[in-house]
């Protein structure tokens, strides 16, 4: 049977998203006989959705080398996929200038391909953990979910580990306070979740909050404003919020952190030297985003330009709530390639006085 033949076959069904519940009930109850027959259709499922998707991208993305390597590339699952369509979006852009459409192409694609991806490797995870031999029963762990995931001692360890980057690289850092809505350090919040991903998003986020801190205050100050971090749990939402002195970023600036076009590649760590820059490399903020969409949560920076920043993380408070976030092969996804931004029908400013403060500082 020919491997086209296949993706088409497979993308004819849509993902089955499951509940971190879901992940807790099948983890406790099903045998290796049920996740192997699970799995047997979900992966090529959702492997055929995202590959059948790789047809819309425009022709002269596909003929970028790196693009097509990744096909074989997920298919045989390797690892380094991350970099190699890094390479791809690299390549294009130093081939010609990329249009808004094309743009919105690589956002929209790679958001849904990354998405893709962590979810295969979830599922992947749960059964190597679940039936790989290893003992985890004796743990609160169930696959690579944690029933007891404490938050804030992952916020704690995130943040020590960029703080060690931190240090190498500037040789100073700014301290950490973690507060509950009560102003005090939430000793005992827990809740359902894979820990890996929530130290992704806050070990990236620690990375970026640290490095404005130090540049803005400048690397020989005395003293710097500590990273504020703020936890509240709602019904609904367990709400995180990372909040910098670190100078702030322009409103024009908030969607480039998300832009895979305006990162490079994430670089291999270098041997030796020691001294990577601590942040603003890589994919990390919009691979961090996706982390947080995939059970449902979101992850959102605003910013006072000229003071500081605030980063929020979203999780939902219950695992019945916190349902897989899959991208879906349909008719409407070529429709989101197409169209471009939308054409505008307002204003432009003028060439006379658009460079003219508002407000003077003087
Ligand atoms: C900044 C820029 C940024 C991005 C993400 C998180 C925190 C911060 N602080 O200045």
């Amino acid at each position: 049977k020919s491997i086209g033949r296949m993706l088409e076959y497979y993308s004819q069904f849509n993902p089955s998203p499951l509940s971190i519940k879901q992940f807790i009930d099948f983890g406790l109850n099903a045998t290796e006989r049920t996740s192997f027959n699970f799995l047997r259709l979900e992966l090529p499922v959702r492997l055929a959705n995202i590959m059948a998707e790789i047809q819309l991208l425009p022709e002269h993305l596909l003929a970028m080398p790196s693009f097509l390597d990744t096909l074989v590339k997920i298919r045989n699952r390797h690892s380094s996929v991350v970099e190699t369509m890094a390479q791809g979006v690299i390549e294009l852009k130093e081939s010609k200038n990329v249009d808004a459409v094309t743009e919105n192409a690589i956002q929209y694609f790679l958001d849904r391909f990354y998405m893709s991806r962590i979810s295969i490797r979830m599922l992947i995870n749960q059964h190597t953990l679940l039936f790989g031999g290893d003992l985890n029963s004796l743990h609160s762990n169930i696959g690579c979910i944690d029933t007891q995931c404490s938050i804030v001692n992952i916020i704690h360890d995130a943040f020590e580990n960029a703080r060690f980057l931190c240090e190498q690289y500037y040789l100073t850092s700014p301290e950490l306070v973690v507060r509950g809505v009560d102003g005090k350090e939430p000793k005992d919040l827990q809740l359902v979740y894979v820990p890996s991903h929530l130290y992704h998003i806050f070990f990236e986020l620690f990375k970026n909050a640290l490095r404005a801190v130090v540049e803005h205050h400048g690397s020989g100050a005395s003293e710097y404003p500590p990273i504020d971090v703020r936890i509240s749990l709602g019904k609904e939402d367990l709400c995180i919020k990372m909040s910098d002195l670190g100078g702030g970023i322009p409103r024009s600036a908030l969607d480039l952190l998300f832009a895979y076009t305006y990162s490079t590649a994430p670089q291999p760590s270098p041997s030796g030297s020691g001294s990577a820059p601590l942040a603003g490399y890589g994919y990390g903020l919009p691979l961090s985003r996706l982390y947080a969409r995939y059970f449902r949560g979101d992850l959102l920076v605003t910013s006072m330009d000229g003071y500081g920043t605030d980063a929020l993380v979203y999780l939902k408070a219950l695992s019945s709530e916190a349902n897989e976030l899959l991208p879906i092969f349909n008719k409407a996804t070529s429709k989101n390639y197409e169209t471009s931004v939308q054409t505008s029908d307002w204003s432009v400013p003028g060439q006379f006085f658009s460079h003219v403060r508002h407000f003077s500082t003087a």
